[in-house]
């Protein structure tokens, strides 16, 4: 069977994952795309898809079995209603939704439908490299994990369109959520702390120092740049009772001239996590042929939203912010 997807937003990653659906994985097809920029849409259209004009007309269109949603955050949570109103599976790109009322508005529809309809787009949890990490933590052969370094360097962000929220709220939501699937814990409480600007960002604020404090008591910290020109420079280590695990450093070509011995570090987002992508699409395509959903849900979705949130009440007050989840609902632990 060959699943029919339509894509809500064209921009960067809506184009990388049209480039996979159509020509990496099998199984799926793209067969109608949206976008609020008509132009982009019809540009990054496959041959033989459908151009809507608006997301509800896509979404509601025959043709398409499930939907990706790959526009900007403010837009995901009408976009995530509309699909459940209709009962069709849906990938959402993080962050789920930019405040916790709205995700507690989705989770509503969500458990009120009675199965799971939403993947969020943590694609950390598929990269083969988290994996094999998590597989040692849980072996339990180190003992209790005790605290976790994550380190989330991007070389640049966009100029004017990524502002000063955003490592709190947009790109530190990979880290908590990570952090959560790892240590299987939540997070209880965030604390934000701001070193000395850089230069290369203007105004913006970065880096940022982030602690997570966890129910069980470990503690992650964050580093946060998103203009450190090296590159695209993802890194973790837990530190357990009795032993450290670590993610390794990426395989890359050794290139050697006039420069020294060196190895490439990749660009992007696009990069590093290409396979993390893949796979997380190819058990997104398995679980919507069956009209559901499994990996990251609506309620990870809310988990790290509310840090955000946390995290954007700490950096104002400079104190421990509490998170506090509302109780959990059966759908999210079967
Ligand atoms: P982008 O700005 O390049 O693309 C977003 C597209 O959505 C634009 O073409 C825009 O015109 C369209 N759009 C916005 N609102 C819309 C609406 N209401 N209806 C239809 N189209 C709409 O942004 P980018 O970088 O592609 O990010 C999109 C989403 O993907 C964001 O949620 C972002 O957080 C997420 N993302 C996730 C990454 C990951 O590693 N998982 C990496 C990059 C982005
Ligand atoms: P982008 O700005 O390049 O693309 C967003 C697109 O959405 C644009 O084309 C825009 O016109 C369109 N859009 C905006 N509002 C819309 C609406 N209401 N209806 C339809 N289209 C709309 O952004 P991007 O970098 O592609 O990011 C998109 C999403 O992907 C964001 O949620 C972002 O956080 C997420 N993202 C995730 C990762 C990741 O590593 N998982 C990486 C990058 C981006
Ligand atoms: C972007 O939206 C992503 O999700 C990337 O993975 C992250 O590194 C970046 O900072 C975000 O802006």
């Amino acid at each position: 069977m060959t699943l029919q997807v339509g894509i809500i937003g064209t921009g960067m990653i809506g184009q990388d994952h049209i480039r996979r659906l159509t020509q990496v994985l099998s199984g799926v097809r793209v067969v109608a795309v949206t976008d609020i920029n008509l132009e982009r849409a019809q540009a990054a259209a496959p041959q033989g898809a459908t151009v809507y004009e608006t997301p509800q007309e896509l979404i509601r269109a025959a043709e398409v079995q499930a939907v990706v949603i790959c526009s900007w955050g403010p837009a995901h949570e009408e976009q995530l209603l509309d699909c459940i109103a209709v009962g069709k599976p849906v990938f959402c790109e993080k962050p789920l939704v930019t405040s916790a009322e709205a995700a507690l508005r989705v989770m509503e529809a969500e458990t009120a439908f009675g199965l799971r309809l939403v993947q969020v787009g943590f694609m950390r949890r598929f990269d083969a490299d988290y994996r094999r990490l998590k597989a040692v933590i849980d072996g339990g052969t180190l003992g209790a994990p005790l605290m976790y370094k994550s380190v989330h360097r991007n070389a640049s962000v966009p100029e004017g369109l990524y502002t000063s929220d955003m490592p709190l709220n947009d790109t530190l939501v990979h880290d908590a959520d990570i952090s959560r699937w790892l240590l299987r814990d939540e997070i209880a409480g965030v604390e934000v702390r701001v070193p000395r600007r850089s230069s290369r960002g203007g105004e913006l604020r970065d880096p940022v120092m982030v602690l997570l404090h966890m129910t069980s008591g470990a503690i992650v910290d964050v580093e946060i740049s998103v203009n450190i020109a090296y590159g695209y420079d993802i890194r973790g280590e837990v530190s357990c009772e009795t032993g450290i695990a670590a993610l390794p450093n990426r395989p890359a070509t050794v290139i050697t001239d006039q420069f020294g011995i060196r190895q490439a570090i990749p660009e992007d987002w696009r990069e590093r996590f290409i396979e993390a992508y893949d796979q997380e699409f190819r058990e997104w395509i398995v679980a919507a042929g069956q009209g559901t959903a499994t990996g990251p849900s609506t309620w990870d979705g809310y988990a790290a939203t509310l840090v955000a949130d946390a995290a954007l009440r700490a950096v104002a007050s400079q104190h421990l912010e509490t998170v506090e989840m509302v109780s959990k609902p059966d759908l999210y632990n079967q």
